[in-house]
């Protein structure tokens, strides 16, 4: 793969390097992505899944679901994306700002991770907010658990529509994309917010905006240098 010069040119020179990412660094391991041909949503509401008001309705359901989700991410690998993510940390100060859930950038051992939507891996109870980790329910229960304590319906640790993001892991990330020298974009469809403002914050800051995707987006006209290809592709030749 040829990478045009500018890009080459601030590669050499950059030392703080952040990583947006979203569903697509994923898609090669075999998590689904949301939006697209064969997006998530294309089948599914995500007000009556994804939402607060979606879960009360139906709490059985929306349980059942990131069940599901858990189950292909437990049996699913990180990529040669997330690897060579992981594997720039030896040469540049690396900082990953993700909107998955999925504990795939940990998993192939990135050290700095911004979990902007949260992790499948946590849930709490939505009354008295005390925490619980997957290991305390079989991933066959179907059924919405309640709380040990107080007997509240327990929820992902995730980040529905209509709720806000984590103000730390936003801010951290933010901050990290406007001191970036490259701010790369990889596998998102830059749609969902306030997450998108982070590699727009990036640039405005002065990074070098670099979009890793199979198509244009949103994004593309504001990137100064798109990159059309899949991410296990591509990422691991920036190593070259
Ligand atoms: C909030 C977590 C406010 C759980 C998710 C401004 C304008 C318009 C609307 C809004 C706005 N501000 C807020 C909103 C509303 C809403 C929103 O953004 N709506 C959009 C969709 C119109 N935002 C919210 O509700 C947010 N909260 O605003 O709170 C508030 C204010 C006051 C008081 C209280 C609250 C919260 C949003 C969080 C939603 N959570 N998920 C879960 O996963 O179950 S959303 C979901 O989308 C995903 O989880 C993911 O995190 C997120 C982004 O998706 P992508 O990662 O980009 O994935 P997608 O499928 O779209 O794209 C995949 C891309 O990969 C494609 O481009 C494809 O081409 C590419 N690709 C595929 N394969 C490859 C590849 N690329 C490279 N290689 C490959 N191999
Ligand atoms: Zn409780």
């Amino acid at each position: 793969m040829e990478f045009k010069k500018e890009f080459i040119e601030k590669i050499k020179s950059a030392k703080k390097i952040v990583f947006f990412t979203g569903a697509g660094i994923s898609a090669e391991s075999g998590i689904p992505t949301f939006r697209g041909t064969d997006g998530i949503w294309n089948k599914m509401k995500p007000e009556e899944l994804a939402s607060f008001n979606g879960f009360m309705k139906n709490p059985d359901l929306v349980w059942e679901w990131y069940q599901h989700r858990r189950n292909i991410i437990r049996n699913v690998q990180p990529n040669p994306g997330h690897f060579a993510i992981a594997e720039l940390e030896k040469y540049f100060d690396v900082t990953v700002v993700t909107q998955n859930i999925d504990n795939l950038h940990r998993r192939a051992g990135s050290s700095k991770i911004y979990e902007l939507h949260g992790n499948i891996e946590r849930n709490f109870c939505i009354n008295c907010h005390t925490f619980y980790n997957d290991e305390e329910f079989t991933i066959t229960q179907k059924k919405v658990p309640t709380c040990k304590k107080c007997g509240g319906l327990i929820r992902p640790d995730v980040v529905w529509f209509g709720e806000m993001l984590p103000q730390d892991q936003f801010t951290g990330g933010e901050t990290a994309a406007e001191w970036s020298d490259i701010c790369f974009v990889v596998g998102t469809s830059s749609v969902v917010f306030p997450a998108a403002y982070i590699p727009q914050s990036a640039k405005r800051a002065g990074s070098y905006l670099v979009e890793i995707n199979i198509e244009s987006t949103d994004l593309t006209y504001y990137a100064d240098y798109s990159i059309f290809g899949k991410a296990g592709e591509v990422l691991p030749e920036i190593l070259n």
